[in-house]
């Protein structure tokens, strides 16, 4: 599983059913383009039809409550997610972060119920411009990972998946150099491997995520430690995250 690169469109809050036929698209090449591995994150209300849509691709969702019901009105639990026909979930995104108010210890919360509800996670974390422009980024990454990561990794090892995505670089057009991303890469694999030894840190893929366009991706994802994209913008047509997919192929 880890050894294919991992391709996820988040399509945010974009989409409605006329979006279904983008998915189908996106499905179809990915049949023939097996060497990756290739997901997409719909907003909630399209993960059903996405499900029902597609036989390739992994579908999931964009985040999930922690706890398992109850008087929340709004939120949609993991085992909900996982109801839905959802393989995944997206957690601790920075959108969820900054807009949501979402600390590491509810990131952490939200990861040990998508574990239990049988969800595999994609972990975000990142810096802002000020965190990169002060020289601490990798220690601030690292810091955040340390809190948000599951309680269990046992439960968790084949589940996870992490991904950097400098907060700066967001929707903005603007990309570390492959050099910074290669340096981050590199001490989120060494934090994993001190905390957990280095076979089950090898399990861990580490995508980047942060304005990735077909026309940037093959460079983004030649640097080392580099498993895989999650895409935003250049998820939400098949022509641009199929010219992603075939960048990482
Ligand atoms: C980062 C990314 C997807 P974009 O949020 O998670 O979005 O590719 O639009 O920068």
């Amino acid at each position: 599983m880890a050894d294919r690169p991992y391709i996820v469109g988040n399509w945010k809050m974009n989409g409605t059913r006329a979006m279904l036929s983008e998915a189908r698209a996106i499905d179809r090449s990915a049949q023939r383009l097996m060497k990756v591995e290739v997901a997409l994150a719909p907003p909630f209300t399209l993960i059903h039809a996405v499900h029902r849509e597609v036989e390739q691709i992994g579908v999931g969702a964009q985040d999930c409550h922690s706890g398992p019901d109850g008087a929340n009105t709004g939120d949609i639990s993991a085992a909900m997610v996982a109801d839905s026909g959802a393989k995944f979930v997206i957690l601790g995104h920075s959108e969820r972060r900054q807009d949501h108010g979402e600390s590491n210890a509810l990131v952490q919360s939200k990861i040990n119920a998508a574990i239990e509800a049988g969800l595999r996670v994609i972990l975000c974390c990142g810096e802002t411009e000020e965190t990169r422009d002060s020289g601490d980024a990798e220690n601030y990454v690292c810091n955040q990972l340390k809190e948000s990561l599951p309680s269990d990794f046992n439960k968790a090892e084949e589940a996870l998946t992490i991904a950097y995505e400098p907060i700066w670089a967001i929707g903005t057009g603007r990309t570390p150099t492959v050099d910074d991303i290669e340096s981050m890469h590199k001490a989120i694999r060494s934090l994993l491997i001190s905390l957990y030894g280095a076979e089950q840190a090898a399990e861990v893929r580490i995508l980047y995520g942060g304005s990735v366009k077909p026309e940037n991706a093959k460079e983004l994802l030649s640097a080392a430690e580099v498993g895989g994209a999650l895409v935003g913008g250049a998820s939400l047509t098949a022509e641009s995250f199929l010219g992603i997919v075939i960048a990482a192929a």
